[in-house]
């Protein structure tokens, strides 16, 4: 994740796979006295939905990397007495603000998450079978079957999200600033022992041990004279406008230096750039402690540095000691700081449950394939084993005009019939 723009893309793929719904019961009441009640079989409960949700103190999208499958759970099946089954509990995926969610599969965008609180339902929870309750009528007053619970919908979603800066890393030319983004990051600057090693910013998405993360860019080099359009670095300071914090990253080993001279030059160029950076809250990384000359002088400058009223973090970002305590208070201040830049009420997007229409074709001689939600949801919802929800499927299948279309295009006793994954036997 690297690159000289300062715009990273991040992305992530998830499998998404709502609850089912639970089966309907087949049941009849029991009554004294009576030798057999009414059907009483009550209706399978709701799957949970899956449901994304921007969410401020996400800052990126590389949890997913760990974990891309969210099942929510299945609706409790029906029982005796027309008790329904309990609904199956939604899960919610949190993702930063400015994320988009595509369908994997289609390529249709199904959201564009802007705002904090914006949520989307990304998959559907499969409704309830009906018991047989519900299948009584004056004709059919003992109905032996019930439905089955619909499946949840599943699919592959793909996320992105452009990425700005949170945390930028200033500093004189030379300081360690491309060396600390490499160590916290898995962004691969170019490092060099000589000032203007960097040109353009570079982005990386650093991670604490418990994994709070946030997106951070090293800047060119910043020396005295840069408002004034010295060595180019003050162009590169509206890269920064928009983060939430600033690491300044000071050499404590340069030869021939005063270190708290160095902070205060860099300091002077950010007050004299137009827009309010010098006002960004900043946190402070003496580095290079691993050297002599460093240690030495690590006393004097943190307490300059902290009478001015700002946290020091003496490190090295060579060795890497003190990296872990700098990058773990950055999460904190990014989570704290991070502006909630609500443009609005947030949104909730609930795509509408999609439609197929029936279709009804002649494959081949003697086979006919019949497609359509509707059509494929009763027979997913049918149980195969019972002969007479297989004689309810008949009724559904005239009333819903499929058979007269089977018919028309000339289907015959015996002929195959496939609705979504099942084959059943033309019997007019
Ligand atoms: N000993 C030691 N050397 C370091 C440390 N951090 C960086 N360096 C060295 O300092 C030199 C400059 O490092 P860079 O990370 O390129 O510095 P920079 O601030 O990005 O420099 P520019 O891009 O030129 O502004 C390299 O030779 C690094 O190896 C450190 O903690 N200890
Ligand atoms: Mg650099």
């Amino acid at each position: 994740m690297s690159g000289s723009q300062s715009i990273l893309v991040d992305e992530a793929k998830l499998f998404v796979q709502a609850g089912d719904g639970g089966n309907g019961a087949t049941s009849f009441r029991r009554e004294r006295f009576v030798p057999r009640g009414g059907p009483d079989g009550g209706d399978g409960g709701r799957g949970g939905d899956i449901w994304v949700r921007a969410e401020a103190k996400v800052r990126t999208l590389v949890d997913f990397l760990r974990k891309s499958h969210f099942r929510a759970a299945r609706g409790g099946h029906g029982g005796g007495a027309n008790k329904t089954g309990r609904r199956g509990a939604d899960i919610e995926i949190q993702v930063p603000p400015g994320a988009v969610i595509y369908d994997a599969g289609s390529s249709a965008q199904l959201a564009d998450l802007a705002n904090p609180g914006d949520a989307c339902l990304v998959a559907r929870g499969g409704r309830g079978g009906r018991g047989n309750a519900a299948f009584a009528t004056a004709v059919r007053q003992a109905p032996r079957f019930a439905e089955k619970g619909e499946p949840g919908q599943r699919r592959w979603l793909r996320l992105e999200l452009k990425l700005l800066a949170d945390v930028g890393i200033i500093g004189m030319p030379n300081a360690g600033k491309s060396t600390l983004l490499s160590r916290i990051s898995a962004a691969k600057p170019k490092i060099a022992d000589y000032p203007f090693t960097t040109l353009a910013p570079n982005l990386g998405v650093a991670r604490t041990s418990e994994g709070r993360s946030f997106v951070v860019a090293d800047l060119p080099g910043l020396v005295e004279g840069a408002h004034a359009g010295r060595a180019r670095g003050h162009d590169f300071l509206r890269h920064i406008e928009r983060t939430t914090l600033l690491v300044h990253v000071v050499d404590l080993a340069a030869e021939g230096r005063d270190p708290v001279q160095d902070w205060r030059v860099v300091n002077a160029e950010l007050a004299a750039y137009p827009a309010n950076v010098k006002d960004l809250p900043q946190i402070v990384a003496a580095n290079k402690i691993d050297l002599p000359a460093a240690a030495e002088r690590l006393d004097s400058f943190a307490r300059a540095v902290e009478d001015e009223g700002m946290e020091v973090f003496p490190l090295s970002a060579v060795t890497g000691d003190g990296v872990a305590k700098l990058v773990y208070r950055c999460a904190e201040l990014v989570e704290e700081l991070a502006p909630a830049e609500a443009k609005g009420e947030p949104r909730v997007i609930v795509p509408l449950r999609e439609q197929d229409p029936l279709s009804v074709a002649k494959v081949e001689d003697g086979v006919y394939a019949v497609t359509g939600s509707a059509v494929e949801g009763l027979i997913a919802r049918t149980d195969l084993e019972s002969d007479e929800a297989v004689g309810n499927i008949q009724s559904a299948l005239e009333r819903m005009g499929v058979v007269e279309r089977l018919r028309d295009l000339g289907a015959k006793d015996g002929d195959k019939v496939r609705i979504g994954e099942r084959e059943f036997d033309f019997v007019d």
